[in-house]
């Protein structure tokens, strides 16, 4: 039996400074995601949406981060959330930004960790997401996840992340948006990067099975966090970060396809999806669709024959 999904709003919009964000687990909502589970005869609950606790006091020595105890308090009230959820079946956090990552995969992690199961992490995303707080330039805290879980420095604000993810661990998959200082770290880390350059080059499959050859070989846990702007934003407009150069509709749903015969995917984030900004809920929709293939939707359930 796969586990239960379990539907979590994250009206999460303090990671970044445009408006909208906090539509995001209404629109999931709207488009259907449960009704669309449901269809595939898988039943889902829906927990309802996370509130952040009261503020906590913290400063940051970066003068350009912006909504720090926000983002904190948010944190904090994720993790609980996911930690609780992992224990009951497969929690899909309906986002908001990108920040909502630092507090979902916290709780994940500590949920892997008293499991005593490495955890691992794929990052479907156009960024990199591998700031600090310390050397993000714009200040938008959802340019950070990535560090937070790998345990990167510079997180002293934050609650310490449970059990962080050795790099070779995460993979980055999509991404052609890189910061220089970001970058820089990514060089001395052991991260599994598959850029746009690679998956042109290898096609959108053989990477992606490499990296679950491992996570089933370690018995890991997966933790996948879908960004809106992963995808061209030819396709799914809805995001304020657009980056031409995406993946096609057909190359998502392979991605899809493939995590969920693997079976081995045990949380989600659906991130960066702002309603204000789509073109009648198309990119909402496509994102439902996407999760439907990841939970089983095929046009043939049978075993594809090649022809000729
Ligand atoms: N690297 C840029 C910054 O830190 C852009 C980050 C954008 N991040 C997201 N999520 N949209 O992937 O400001
Ligand atoms: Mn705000
Ligand atoms: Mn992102
Ligand atoms: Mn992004």
């Amino acid at each position: 039996m796969r586990p239960k999904p379990i539907l979590i709003g994250a009206p999460i919009d303090s990671g970044q400074k445009r408006e909208g964000c906090l539509m995001g687990p209404a629109a999931f909502r709207v488009a259907g995601l449960a009704r669309s589970l449901a269809e595939l005869g898988v039943e889902s609950d829906d927990w309802g949406d996370v509130t952040p606790g009261p503020l906590p006091e913290v400063t940051c020595p970066n003068p350009a981060v912006h909504h720090l105890a926000e983002t904190v308090a948010w944190t904090r009230a994720l993790a609980a959330r996911a930690e609780a959820a992992m224990a009951q079946g497969l929690p899909i956090f309906m986002g908001g930004d990108h920040s909502l990552s630092l507090g979902t995969v916290a709780g994940v992690a500590a949920h892997a960790k008293a499991l005593g199961r490495p955890l691992f992490v794929l990052w479907l995303d156009a960024h990199s997401d591998y700031h600090t707080p310390l050397t993000t330039q714009s200040g938008n805290l959802h340019g950070t996840p990535v560090a937070y879980i790998a345990g990167r420095p510079g997180f002293d604000a934050f609650p310490p992340f449970p059990a962080p993810v050795p790099a070779d661990r995460i993979c980055l998959y999509g991404i052609r948006s890189v910061d220089p200082a970001e970058h820089a770290g990514l060089l001395e880390s052991d991260m599994t990067i598959c850029d746009m350059r690679v998956l042109d080059e290898q096609g959108i499959v053989a990477p992606l099975r490499a990296f679950l050859d491992g996570v089933r070989a370690a018995n890991g846990l997966l933790h996948v966090s879908l960004d809106v702007d992963f995808l061209d934003p030819a396709i799914a407009p809805a995001v304020g970060t657009t980056v031409p150069g995406g993946t096609t509709f057909r190359e998502a749903h392979l991605v899809m396809e493939h995590l969920h015969e693997s079976g081995l995917v045990t949380s989600l984030d659906l991130v960066e999806l702002n309603p204000f900004l789509d073109e009648r809920g198309r990119t909402a929709r496509l994102m439902v669709e996407l999760v439907g293939s990841l939970m089983g939707r095929k046009v043939f359930d049978r075993p594809t024959r090649s022809f000729g």
